[in-house]
């Protein structure tokens, strides 16, 4: 039976979560980056090799690149960006020579992932990230006073995100511009309110459409060179997966990797499935995604968030979202067998429970929530495969 290569994603060696707890999870396959080399420089195979090596030491293997960081210069299609690209295939060439196959990235304007709290209290006491509109909506008005986003919202949106803003204290409006601005772990930029502001604007002109022509000039850059060497780039979707604050998306639904695909046949063009991420909209139909494109997923991220019909949401506990994990499991373990290949399988965004709530930890990184979904995410793996024999 082919069955999930347990992954967990570990910062480096400056993760609060250590290589010794992660290997008491069970995982065997570490998800990493090199967060320390500036964005559109090279990874050089020694920097690799010292990752690798810290990752041997401990028993495990680094499998996968989350991600090698997509510089905005390429994004927009301006300034250096032929150098980067260049910096890009060197990087992907260097990974390859260490044995490093699998790299994620994300084609997301400006921000990485979007969340306004990232301490939101449970029922249980545990904390979870979540995205709050009315929070949202009153940054984007009030705080960064975007030039024509009332346009973008509702009478209604803005009658709540007001009331909102005014009864905020001035200490939680500063928590949730940090939460918006400051960079989410994995996020190589974090801003000031006015670099925000210009970092947006690099945007104006550009629509999905050309974001989109963007990538796939990026891709069709890139994926010779993954071929190549036998490396497949894996995009993470949106997230939160539909524009927000006048950036244009387009990775948000089955059809957007659909066109993606029509306009990069290469089959180094891959797609890393986050079900968090694709499962905030109602319309994304998760197996049937990993079904249809299967062939071109190695990499799966794990978690369910859970939507309301004013557009918040929050990362609930695994069997308790909006994500089918059962038959999302079905889904990746019947493509496995069919391709006869160990997908790369991580579990994400955890809550902050027990000994997690003493310690500091990346947001949505720390250990008990995600060892909590991986051994949930086992048994209903185990459970599925007996009944394949
Ligand atoms: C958040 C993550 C993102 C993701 C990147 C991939 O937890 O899912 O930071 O790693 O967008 O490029």
């Amino acid at each position: 039976m082919y069955l999930m290569r347990q992954s967990w994603r570990w910062y480096g060696p400056s993760d609060p979560v250590s290589l010794d707890n992660i290997r008491q999870a069970g995982v065997t396959d570490i998800v990493s980056a090199l967060h320390h080399i500036p964005n559109g420089e090279v990874w050089t195979v020694e920097e690799i090799r010292r990752r690798q090596a810290q990752v041997a030491e401990k028993g495990m293997v680094w499998s996968v690149v989350e991600s090698i960081p997509v510089h905005e210069h390429i994004k927009t299609r301006e300034g250096k960006y032929l150098e980067y690209i260049e910096n890009y295939k060197q990087s992907i060439r260097n990974l390859a020579e260490c044995g490093i196959h699998c790299i994620t990235y994300n084609f997301m304007p400006v921000l990485d992932w979007t969340r306004t709290d990232l301490s939101f209290e449970m029922p249980d006491g545990s904390r979870a990230l979540r995205f709050e509109k009315a929070a949202f909506v009153a940054f984007d008005l009030f705080i960064l006073k975007r030039a024509g986003a009332e346009k973008e919202y509702g009478e209604e949106e803005i009658v709540k995100a007001r009331a909102r803003f005014e009864a905020t204290s001035e200490e939680e409006k500063a928590l949730i511009t940090k939460n918006m601005i400051a960079g989410l772990p994995g996020s190589e930029e974090s801003f000031t309110v006015e670099q925000f502001r210009q970092a947006l604007d690099r945007y104006k002109e550009i629509d999905a459409e050309t974001l989109r022509s963007n990538l796939i000039f990026f891709l069709s850059e890139v994926c010779p060179v993954c071929e190549e060497v036998g490396s497949r780039m894996v995009i993470h979707p949106d997230d939160p997966p539909y524009p927000i604050l006048g950036l244009p998306r387009i990775l948000s639904t089955a059809d957007d990797f659909r066109k993606l695909i029509a306009a990069v046949p290469s089959p180094a063009n891959g797609l890393n499935l986050c079900t968090g991420s694709f499962g905030v909209r109602a319309d994304n139909d998760l197996p049937a995604m990993m079904r249809e494109f299967g062939e071109r997923i190695d990499f799966v991220h794990l978690r369910a968030t859970k939507r309301d019909e004013e557009g918040n949401f929050f990362e609930a506990n695994l069997l308790e979202g909006d994500v089918d994990v059962y038959e999302m499991m079905k889904a990746v373990l019947e493509v496995e067998q069919r391709r006869r290949f160990s997908i790369f399988l991580r579990p994400d965004h955890g809550h902050q429970m027990c000994d997690d709530l003493n310690r500091r930890s990346n947001p949505g990184y720390s250990c008990y929530g995600r060892l909590r979904s991986l051994a949930e995410l086992r048994g209903i793996e185990h459970a599925i495969a007996r009944t394949m024999e």
